[in-house]
């Protein structure tokens, strides 16, 4: 075959060994690890001649693993559903980077003579290779490990290994995944030897049997083989033996218990870390170990902002301990293989795993799916050997609890021809797959992005039919999974909590993943250094999809979002339930296996924001499914605004967090606050020069704004506001929910301001004005009556919509300026962290402090954030001058930031945001919720916000 005979191929490769699964062996290894000779050609050198780095010009040195785009070859590109080439399978684009890699590799003197094989744990995408002038094979599957027979090829000293890898070929059709486009060796080679007699794979089965307790052991490896688990007093067991063992301790999620699994010959000796567990569909309900499953879980791609998809040791490490202690308890691997020591990971920390096949042929969609490989017969080695790989690899951790066929691949014959083989290689893992409803070859119905109202429908088994009739029953009958929902993009996803409630009510419902992980931003700096991180459009692609690539829970640097915080809390595993007028505190044990014994309870109590009073609670040990009631210890005497918290805290060290790390918590307030006095206002204003005197401020007398509070100036007086910043979520990119569409076409970016009438009244002073946009004959009146005293300020705001407001707003409040000596902020109310309505679960009452700039989250694209809720004192301070503090009857919405939300507007990178000579104070008196319609339902019902009368009462003075 020619070169571009190979790269247009329907096959996935030639001259590779069989599939089998990642074995720790005491084999000797050789690590390819590390700099390698590299050049890059434009396009696939013509024919097969060896690439030599001795022979010229070009050739310089990369680090393996790696992605050659981010190593200054070239560069990155991002489309998410779209090819970024013409669609004609097999044939891919004439212009196509290919790299070169060589490096040399001293062999010992004992190896030669005897069977090796060369190993890529992946290769991005299509991979020639040779060793010592001879050419070995190729392949393709780019998140999948390829191996080629390499012993007959080996010296004693030094072989030459040459890998060619070109970014497209005909396999790209089946890897449209919606990530960056980089190519190269981008996880690890190593060179093993293969002892004669030795154990080339190992499929080991470890059953549990619920009923008694009991395990069933057996494991398939070479004929010679002999199987020992010390811990059971199991030694020398014959391979293909299957063992019943009275007890064992079963694996799961929440308990990964594991026991190290010997298998040896004379030659060669392999040891696994083996989960004794089952899984089953029982009815409509998922079970692990004979427990309904429910699955909080999150879609992880492989991500580092520096690297790409070459992931390390300790980024991997990151991942499993932030999803452990954020209460996560299961990933799906989209959409392909992660590196393998991901998986171990998962095994090791406990996680469940839905393994996802390295697949997606979703650029097929905006074309009618015409030529969808998926029913194309030519296509099917191809697909089998993809499914093949996946499962073999990976087929002896206990974490993976479900194979999933590949992403967003339409339908067709040659998935279900996937699922058959798995049915018969693996029968003790269930298939999933989303892409095809009707799909009679999977064992639980997979949907993404469904809104709450279908999932209601679905958890009692009414959605509605789907294409196929005949295939109805069977899909209504299975356990049901959201693969992907609460898109998490940018500010947001709103709307968990509802999600939460109809998995925990529904056994049908086994839970769902979030979409997705991780922002795939690309660490870059402005040429004065200051870092942001880049996205799609970035990198000049001609052809791309802007900031859909950052859509995850934590940021580019894995800096948790407010979003992953309010997961955190959404799906934590234990509630604790506060009656303040009982004093009584219900905890509920929502785990599957582990009772509470594993954590301690306290309580703590303050007034005031201040801290009042703290405890242990005794609560009796609570077993998976059980809920206890326990009183309140007696709490301090408060008169008014005092809150008491019950938290749950890890009692001892777990792999995964230090003791006293807080799993869960619960709050109630105990004595409520008083409103702000009102009566105590009531000194007429008073004519001063040209303005006017309330209390401590001072009003311009023409136009009625406010100046000055005591010694704090002000530079913009209060006005109305309305827009915020869109997010990813207001924009609502894919889905019918576009509400900044809509804000935008009525013009809330650019609302003008009358002012009616400012009018002395005995009081006060009293300011009437209407905000509507040009064009529109909707309004907004609002009137603003301040009264003050010695040494404070009352603002009653009322505001009244005009005319038939044919949209919810994004917010509304009241905006103004002080000078940008003001720093810092403190309040009481709820935090520490931004909240919005439909994502405010995380946030709890307290008083808290942070600097200006500490309460902006940076999202890779700016947009609205830094929003606080509930807010009933803030105080603004910095400078060594007076600072203003402002109380709110009820509370209010706190957002405080150097730019406005025009410019937060403009801005499409952090660095965009430049302080200014003020800082812009915003208090909401509402604010809308955030919804997931960048990808899926929009806001819910009681998050909106609709244009309708709403009043506040705020109280200005000086500190
Ligand atoms: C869905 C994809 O499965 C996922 O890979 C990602 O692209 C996500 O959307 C959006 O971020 S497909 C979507 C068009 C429903």
């Amino acid at each position: 075959m020619s070169p571009i005979d190979r790269i247009r191929s329907y096959a996935p490769g030639a001259g590779r060994l069989p599939a089998r699964a990642s074995l720790p062996s005491d084999a000797p290894r050789i690590s390819l690890d590390g700099e390698w000779a590299f050049r890059l050609h434009p396009a696939v050198p013509a024919t097969d001649e060896v690439p030599d780095p001795s022979t010229g010009e070009g050739w310089g040195a990369i680090a393996v693993p790696g992605m050659w785009q981010l190593q200054g070859h070239g560069s990155p590109a991002y489309t998410n559903v779209r090819f970024p080439f013409p669609v004609e399978p097999p044939v891919v684009p004439d212009a196509n980077p290919t790299g070169d890699y060589v490096r040399t590799v001293t062999v010992p003197e004992e190896w030669v003579g005897q069977e090796a094989v060369l190993r890529f744990e992946g290769a991005d995408a299509h991979l020639t290779v040779w060793v010592n002038g001879e050419l070995l094979g190729w392949s393709t599957g780019s998140r999948l490990a390829a191996e080629f027979a390499v012993g007959h090829l080996l010296v004693a000293g030094e072989n030459v290994v040459v890998a060619r890898v070109s970014q497209w070929a005909a396999s790209s059709y089946l890897e449209d995944q919606d990530m960056w486009w980089m190519s190269g060796l981008f996880r690890s080679v190593s060179l093993q030897l293969r002892p004669a007699g030795g154990i080339d794979d190992v499929f080991v089965h470890a059953d549990y049997d619920e009923t008694t307790g009991g395990g069933r052991l057996l494991v398939e490896a070479a004929p010679l083989a002999r199987i020992s688990v010390e811990e059971l007093g199991l030694a020398d067991v014959p391979a293909g033996t299957a063992v019943e063992i009275a007890s064992v301790e079963p694996w799961s999620a929440e308990v990964p218990r594991l026991y190290e699994v010997v298998v040896a010959t004379d030659s060669e000796t392999v040891t696994l870390r083996v989960g004794f567990r089952s899984v089953r569909i029982d009815g409509d309900v998922l079970k692990v170990n004979g427990r309904p499953v429910l699955l909080r879980g999150v879609n992880r791609h492989e991500w580092h902002p520096d690297t790409g998809r070459a992931v390390d040791a300790d980024t991997m490490l990151r991942d499993v301990l932030l999803m452990k202690t954020h209460n996560i308890n299961a990933v799906r691997t989209s959409h392909y293989p992660p590196h393998p020591d991901f998986v171990r990971l998962c095994d090791e920390y406990g996680l469940y795993v839905v393994l996802e096949n390295d697949l997606e042929t979703h650029g097929f969609e905006p074309n009618g799916w015409r030529q969808n490989p998926s029913d194309d017969l030519r296509w099917r080695d191809a697909y089998l050997d993809r499914m093949t790989r996946t499962l073999e690899r990976d087929k002896n951790s206990p974490s993976v609890i479900l194979w999933s066929l590949g992403n967003e691949s339409g339908h067709g014959r040659n998935l279900a021809a996937m699922a058959e083989w798995i049915h018969r290689r693996d029968p003790s893992r269930p298939v999933h797959y989303e892409g095809d409803w009707d799909s009679g070859y999977v064992d639980v119905y997979s949907r993404m992005y469904a809104t709450h109202a279908e999932v209601d429908a679905i958890g009692r088994h009414e959605e509605p039919l789907t294409v196929d009739p005949a295939l109805d029953a069977h899909r209504r009958s299975i356990p049901f999974v959201q693969c992907e929902y609460a898109h998490a993009m940018g500010n947001g996803p709103g709307g968990l909590t509802e999600y939460q409630q109809l998995f925990e009510a529904y056994d049908r419902c086994c839970g769902g993943f979030v979409w997705e992980w991780i922002d795939h931003g690309i660490r870059q700096r402005t040429p004065d250094g200051t870092e942001f991180f880049a996205y799609g459009g970035d990198f000049g692609e001609p052809l791309h999809d802007s900031n859909f690539v950052a859509d995850g829970l934590v940021l580019p640097d894995r800096t948790p979002s407010p979003g992953l915080l309010e997961f955190k809390k959404v799906v934590e595993p234990v509630r604790t339930a506060i009656d303040a007028g009982t004093r009584q505190v219900v905890v509920t044990n929502l785990h599957e296996v582990r009772t509470t014994a594993y954590l301690s309870f306290g309580w703590s109590t303050s007034e005031g924001g201040e801290a009042t009073g703290a405890g242990t609670l005794d609560v009796p040990e609570v077993g998976p499914g059980e809920s206890v009631t326990v009183a309140l210890p007696p709490l301090p005497a408060a008169t008014a605004d005092a809150e008491v918290t019950v938290s749950a805290v890890l009692a001892a060290d777990e792999p995964w967090a230090p003791a006293g790390h807080e799993v869960s918590w619960g709050q109630a307030e105990y004595a409520s606050r008083p409103p702000v006095d009102v009566l105590a206002f009531a000194t007429p204003a008073r004519v001063d020069g040209d303005s006017y005197a309330v209390g401590p401020a001072r009003f311009d007398r023409g136009t009625g704004r406010l100046r000055s509070l005591g010694g704090v100036e002000v530079l913009d007086a209060p006005a109305l506001v309305v827009w915020r910043a869109p997010t990813d979520n207001d924009m609502g990119y894919h889905g019918p929910n576009q509400l900044a569409v809509e804000w935008r076409a009525l013009g809330l970016d650019r609302m003008v301001r009358r002012l009616e009438l400012v009018e002395e009244q005995s009081a006060g002073l009293r300011l009437r004005e209407r905000y509507a946009p040009a064009a529109a004959d909707v309004a907004l009146l609002v009137t603003q009556s301040w009264s003050g005293t010695g040494d404070a300020l009352r603002l009653r705001v009322d505001v009244e919509p005009e005319g038939g407001w044919p949209v919810v707003l994004p917010r509304l409040g009241l905006r103004f300026s002080l000078p940008a000596a003001v720093s810092d902020v403190s309040w009481s109310g709820l935090g520490p962290g931004e909240s919005y309505p439909d994502s405010v679960r995380a946030a709890r009452l307290g008083r808290w402090s942070s600097s200006v700039d500490g309460l902006q989250t940076p999202y890779v694209m700016p947009q609205e954030n830094g929003h606080r809720s509930g807010v009933r004192w803030a105080e603004l301070t910095g400078g060594g001058t007076a600072g203003l503090r402002v109380e709110g009857s009820p509370e209010f919405g706190l957002t405080v930031r150097r730019w406005t939300s025009e410019q937060l507007t403009a801005a499409r990178h952090t660095p965009d945001l430049v302080p200014g000579d003020r800082v812009w104070v915003e208090l909401d008196l509402a604010q809308s919720g955030l919804g997931s319609a960048s990808c899926g339902p929009g806001v819910l019902p009681a998050y909106q916000l609709p244009a309708q009368p709403r009043s506040l009462t705020l109280r200005f003075s000086t500190v």
